[in-house]
């Protein structure tokens, strides 16, 4: 492990272990272990602060939101409202669904404590006194793990009345979600938490004005909060030392597919795919990048060209695609780019929730398109209706699940439109399916 800095002279110079620097230590998950490094020293100070200045330290550190969209964390917490006289609630969105990322939940299931002393932070900062972690509910062992970390923070004082003699009175509650990719949507999720179907809110409002109960809300991902207690506790220049200007700090990068050591890796922001594919031991052996995602399936696909494009959510804008969630998804010379796009075409479509009509109807159709020309009954008109039926669904549904269907569709047949010709031309796939197969 390297001390975190700024990057550019080595591999081990690359890596910034803050979030996962004690992962790796035995029952990394423990008060016990927290404690043993700095856990809870953020806390200390920010109690020790007027909530104002909290914000205000969040906000010129430049964390911006790890969940997707880079929203600038302290500037979403200073949207709630002052003397309101109404509760105001934190809500963690832990309902990490989609393809590919894989960060927050090995995030909680190795040190739950860095979340909870995050939203303890938040809540001071921004009057809270009722903070809920929504998770997504499959992971049952991050379910126990969470429940026996607000168990330990309870009894030791974190948690609860008084926190740390204070006056700060904090409760905070863990929700398992029921397993629809949906409910990662903000204002989904606060109707799911609120006990009725998740669908999409009208934005605006925005939660920060009427979310969890119409009381103001500040909805965060996991790693964005999970990031606070250090800004509190080594500050603010620390946390600009490293990453970009407009994108400071550390993150966590999520490598999978055809990549000789998936894994977590966390790095400064800014950081390019071909120096993390440098960590992480390169695409396997005798082949060679194709496509990637940057930031999940929801994020338009890039290819070998744009291997350094620095990994910031400007840069990857710039270059036509999202940074997301970071989840970096690589696939090799022998995957069918047909394939894969079906493949999180059929995911759009059955997790569409149904409330508006260009995704719900829109989904459906896409999916019969690309199984016609996955499966060699296409024809090149039907390329013409993917485009068509996408753009009708890009910018036009409620929420930003429609969007992402069509995002791998449109940025496939902009890169790899030939390779739909060929299933055409060539009625079936021109691949092997067992060729790419990983770790075969
Ligand atoms: C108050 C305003 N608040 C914006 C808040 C808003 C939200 C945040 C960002 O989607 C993306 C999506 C996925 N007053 C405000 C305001 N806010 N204006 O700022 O809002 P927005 O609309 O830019 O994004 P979002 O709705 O949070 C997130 C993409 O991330 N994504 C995510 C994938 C899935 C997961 C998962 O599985 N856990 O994260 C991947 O790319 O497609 O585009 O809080 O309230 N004027
Ligand atoms: Fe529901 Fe899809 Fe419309 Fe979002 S875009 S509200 S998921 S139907």
């Amino acid at each position: 492990t390297a001390a975190p800095g700024s990057y550019g002279t080595g591999p081990e110079k690359l890596l910034s272990p803050v979030l996962s620097e004690i992962w790796d230590e035995p029952e990394s998950w423990t008060l016990e272990t927290y404690l043993r490094h700095d856990g809870y020293q953020g806390l200390r100070k920010a109690l020790a602060m007027p909530p104002d200045d909290v914000i205000a330290l969040v906000k010129e550190a430049g964390l911006r939101g790890r969940g997707g969209a880079g929203f600038p964390t302290g500037m979403k917490w200073q949207f709630i409202p002052q003397g309101d006289g109404k509760p105001h609630y934190l809500v963690v969105n832990a309902d990490e669904s989609e393809p590919g990322t894989c960060k927050d939940i090995p995030l909680m299931f190795a040190n739950p404590h860095v979340l909870l002393e995050g939203m303890l932070i938040a809540c001071h900062a921004i009057r809270s006194n009722h903070a809920f972690i929504y998770l997504r509910g499959e992971v049952v062992p991050v379910l126990r793990r969470l429940h026996e970390a607000v168990r330990e923070a309870y009894e030791a004082g974190y948690i609860g009345r008084n926190v740390l003699g204070s006056g700060l009175d904090v409760d905070i509650t863990v929700h398992a979600g029921a397993g629809a990719y949906i409910c990662g949507e903000e204002t989904a999720l606060l109707d799911s938490l609120e006990g009725r179907r998740g669908q999409p809110r009208l934005r605006p409002p925005f939660p920060a004005v009427a979310g969890l109960y119409a009381c103001p809300t500040v909805v965060n991902n996991v790693e964005s909060v999970a990031s606070v207690p250090s800004i509190l506790h080594r500050g603010k220049e620390w946390f600009r030392s490293m990453g970009t200007e407009k994108c400071p700090g550390y993150t966590l990068y999520s490598l999978s597919g055809h990549v000789v050591n998936p894994g977590q890796y966390e790095a400064p922001m800014g950081i390019t795919l071909r120096q993390l594919l440098e960590l992480a031991g390169g695409i396997r052996p005798g082949h060679r990048l194709k496509f990637w995602t940057p930031g999940g399936s929801s994020t338009p696909l890039l290819t070998e060209e744009h291997l350094d494009v620095p990994l910031d959510f400007d840069s990857v804008a710039a270059a036509g695609s999202l940074l997301g969630t970071k989840a970096l998804q690589c696939f090799d010379e022998t995957t069918c780019v047909v394939r894969a796009v079906t493949r999180w075409t059929e995911f759009y479509a059955h997790e569409s929730c149904g409330k508006c009509t260009p995704c719900r109807e829109g989904t459906y159709w896409l999916v019969q398109l690309m199984r016609d020309i996955e499966a060699g009954k296409g024809t090149l008109s039907d390329l013409d209706k993917l485009a068509d039926i996408s753009d009708n669904i890009f910018g036009r549904s409620f929420c930003a699940l429609g969007d992402g269907a069509a995002a791998p569709i449109l940025s496939s047949l902009q890169y790899f439109r030939d390779e739909y010709e060929a299933h055409i031309e060539q009625r079936g796939c021109p691949f092997d399916p067992a060729a790419s197969t990983l770790w075969a």
